[in-house]
């Protein structure tokens, strides 16, 4: 031990020997080269840690680009029917009857009676084109529901199809494995949920697989009115339920089916506003200038959003999610997302006649067939976007 060390006076000399400050260096000299062997150590695992990931990445690569055969799918691969349409289709969508997007009225009493009969059927999606559905009450989407805040709504679900069935009601606080259980071919059953949940809601069969009885047309939505003077009174009030169809074939020559493979890719051939392409901009909705248009909208999947916008004019008040506290609304938002399984309500209010469309803003939607007209005031002709 240095007597320098041991002299807690030796630190505190004003003017260190020679001897000292070689010392000093020495010492020095040791701990850089100390700490150039350190740094140069954990340089070297920094390195072999970055080649062993840039290996298991290549490794990984490799496994990815020779997958095993069982996973070897199609995706990538996939054939899209979008915009499929025979020679006659634009006489096709003038003649089709357009699903009624008015809001119906909601019962009066205590207790509002639904009921839903379930029938494999043969629908159109777009003008010529056919798919092989799973539908109540004879079309995908299912009747537009309308109850008051407050209803007791007894739902029957009769089930004339092929294969087992449900009815899901998102506007139910009621446990699923009883209420929402599989009804059989040829059976009914019954069930009871108070409405205490203002807002638009979807209701869907949730039987597995639920991707395919979805898709296949099982769904719709309910209107729970919120209690009196809780929103302004709107003139006009329309219901939209947004999808999308996954084909097997293009539907022309025969009725489609169901694409498993197209839907797990959720890369849709048609997206509609209740359930057929388009159909509304051969048949518009309509308003006057400066009514007020209330827009309910389910957004049924059963996997992609729906981005609402008018085009031409701001949503004057937005609920999104469906909460439909007034407190809680937004106001003059351009778009609003409605989730796949849920509901959004909005209310525009319009000054100047003209056609309007109403969109999903992912354009890819618009391209497959989600997009209608609002025509408000007297105007000719026909647009879409
Ligand atoms: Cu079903």
């Amino acid at each position: 031990m240095s007597t320098h060390a041991a002299n807690p006076s030796a630190a505190q000399r004003p003017a260190p020997s020679e001897s000292h400050a070689g010392a000093m260096f020495a010492v020095a000299s040791l701990l850089l080269g100390i700490l150039v062997a350190v740094v140069g150590f954990f340089a070297l695992l920094t390195w072999l840690d970055a080649r062993h990931a840039r290996d298991a990445a290549d490794r990984a690569a490799a496994r990815a680009a020779t997958p095993p055969a069982a996973a070897m799918s199609s995706t990538g691969a996939l054939t899209s029917y979008a915009g499929a349409a025979p020679a006659n289709a634009d006489a096709l969508a003038s003649s089709h009857k357009p699903f009624a997007a008015e809001l119906p009225a909601a019962p009066a009493g205590p207790v509002a009676h639904v009921n839903l009969v379930l029938k494999d059927v043969t629908v159109q999606i777009a003008p010529g084109v056919k798919y092989t559905a799973w539908a109540w009450a004879g079309g995908a989407p299912g009747p537009v529901i309308h109850v008051r805040q407050g209803q007791l709504v007894k739902i029957t679900l009769t089930n004339r199809g092929a294969i087992p069935h449900s009815v899901d009601f998102h506007a139910a606080r009621v446990a699923p494995n009883v209420a929402f259980g599989d009804v059989m071919p040829g059976k009914s059953v019954s069930y009871t949920f108070r409405a205490n949940d203002p807002g638009v809601f979807m209701y869907h069969c949730g039987t597995k697989p639920v991707l395919m009885h979805i898709a296949n047309g099982m769904y719709g939505a309910i209107v729970v009115e919120p209690n009196p003077g809780v929103l302004p009174k709107a003139d006009k009030n329309y219901v939209l339920v947004a999808s999308e169809w996954y084909l097997d074939s293009n539907g022309l020559s025969k009725p489609a089916q169901f694409d498993m493979d197209k839907a797990h890719a959720r890369t849709p051939d048609w997206m509609t506003f209740n359930g057929y392409a388009g159909q509304y901009v051969k048949h518009p909705l309509t308003a006057k200038p400066g009514e007020l248009v209330r827009f309910w909208v389910v957004d049924a999947g059963p996997s992609i959003d729906t981005d609402f916008h008018i085009v031409g004019t701001v949503l004057n008040t937005a609920y999104p999610f469906g909460d439909m506290d007034p407190g809680r609304a937004l106001h003059n938002v351009q778009t609003a997302t409605v989730p796949a399984g849920g509901g959004a309500v909005f209310d525009v209010q319009i000054d100047k006649a003209g056609l309007y469309p109403f969109v999903s803003h992912a354009f890819a939607a618009v391209d497959e067939g989600q997009v209608g007209l609002l025509k408000v005031g007297h105007v000719e002709g026909t647009m879409s976007h």
